[in-house]
């Protein structure tokens, strides 16, 4: 195809551009004061995990450190980081949630 070329016909194909959305991981940080069951309640209510899910997320913070509770695009990490730390606060627990960028 090209312009000295009358009888021509250019046909265009689109490719459909399938994006893959950035990734968080939404993460909890240990402390020595946030409860157990606390934070068993938190995955259960904001991250969907059964008690049994929830339970070994909360014993690997504990004794990890830090530890996934989902990965999620950036509103929905965005939404559940501050839906925990409100309800945290709510609560008076010094619990941390942040997110990260996978
Ligand atoms: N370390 C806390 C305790 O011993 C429990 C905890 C687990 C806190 C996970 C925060 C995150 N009560």
């Amino acid at each position: 195809p090209g312009e000295n070329d009358p009888g021509s016909i250019v046909v265009t194909k689109t490719r459909a551009k399938t994006k893959r959305p950035n990734l968080y991981r939404v993460l909890l940080i240990n402390d020595d004061y946030t409860p157990m069951e606390f934070v068993v309640h938190v995955l259960e209510r904001f991250f969907n995990k059964g008690r049994e899910e929830a339970t070994r997320i909360m014993l690997h913070v504990h004794h990890h450190g830090v530890g996934e509770c989902g990965v999620y695009t950036y509103e929905v990490a965005e939404t559940k980081v501050t839906q925990v730390m409100d309800f945290a606060r709510k609560h008076q627990h010094p619990l941390q949630c942040v997110m990260e960028k996978k």
